[in-house]
């Protein structure tokens, strides 16, 4: 029989991938370097960051979990009848079921860019809730993208919880809340979940759990990088960081360098001086009044804001 020549191997998403190599030789050869976070997420990053969110330290999950409960009648009164519930970077669903048991909501779709575990969530909810509509989009929620069409007639109610706005650059953050509203469209509105500013020592243990969950997770990305991006990353080389910066009211995370090293990916070479970092995440915090403003200035208005009693955490409900 003929010999038939297998093409090489291509990543599922080729663009994903042009854009991901183009990103990460972007912020190595910057100084100082950075990568974005959104590339955290890959199928084991999705997991560990799971894992951050059961350590004991970590404690913006259960407190916003703490607040959805606390406040479920409240925040189902905000949503209309027969709504589609947007979720932006949905993850493991388990916030937005709180939403969902309250209120009677006629469709949810979850976005997410992790593919694999979307799907496995989406198809969870769906056996769970068999009334409801259950729309999956696979999309990168920072680039522009499009609703499916079965909710182009409902009213529209945006869901972005732990405080994910916090790992944007505030221009970033403004950017999205007016994409958000032109996707959401007229009379939308948005329930957003935000850190608050607090103690820099609950700020950095948060971010430095004794487990070292979260050093697994910022590493994680250089195990991505190597595979994904034919690197040659010595995870046992770099160090986990994260500080907090007071002025900036952000938490910084780094992956520092243990030595003077060279590093390769995709045939270039990156030198790292002893102690230089990757800067691969800001987590900025927002007071109340921080956090008006910036919805102001993308168009929102804050109609309610719901904290936790040690006011750690806080839930806000805009409109447009
Ligand atoms: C997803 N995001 C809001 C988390 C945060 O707290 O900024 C990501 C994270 N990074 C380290 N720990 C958790």
């Amino acid at each position: 029989t003929a010999h038939v020549r297998l093409p090489r191997t291509l990543p599922v998403d080729d663009a994903a991938h042009r854009a991901f190599l183009a990103d990460v030789v972007a912020g190595l050869s910057a100084d100082p370097k950075t990568i974005p976070p959104k590339y955290f997420y890959d199928e084991r990053g999705s997991q560990l960051f799971e894992a951050i969110t059961r350590t004991p330290e970590y404690y913006p999950t259960r407190t916003e979990m703490g607040i959805l409960t606390a406040r479920a009648a409240d925040i189902a009164a905000f949503i209309p009848q027969d709504a589609a519930l947007v979720e932006f970077g949905a993850g493991a669903l388990t916030k937005v079921r709180i939403l969902l048991d309250a209120a009677p909501v006629r469709a949810f779709v979850p976005v997410d860019i992790s593919e694999a575990f979307l799907r496995g969530q989406a198809a969870r909810l769906s056996r769970e809730m068999p009334g409801l509509q259950v729309l999956p989009v696979v999309a990168d929620f920072t680039a522009p993208f499009a609703l499916p069409d079965e909710v182009a007639a409902l009213p529209k109610v945006g869901f972005f919880p732990g405080s994910t706005i916090g790992n944007f650059e505030p221009h970033e953050a403004t950017a999205f809340l007016r994409h958000a509203g032109a996707l959401l469209g007229a009379g939308a509105r948005l329930i957003l979940g935000v850190d608050l500013v607090k103690d820099p020592d609950v700020l950095v243990a948060a971010y430095n759990d004794a487990a070292g969950v979260t050093a697994e997770f910022n590493l994680n990305l250089l195990r991505r990088i190597n595979r994904e991006l034919g690197a040659n990353f010595d995870l046992s080389a770099f160090w986990h960081r994260a500080v907090y910066n007071r002025e900036q009211h952000r938490i910084e995370m780094h992956l520092a360098s243990k030595t003077r090293q060279r590093v390769r990916v995709d045939g270039r070479c990156f030198d790292f001086r002893r102690g230089e970092t990757i800067h691969t995440e800001n987590s900025y915090k927002y007071t109340p009044e921080l956090f008006r403003t910036l919805a102001t200035g993308a168009g929102w208005r804050v109609a309610t804001t719901w904290t936790d009693p040690q006011r750690w955490f806080a839930v806000h409900a805009l409109v447009r």
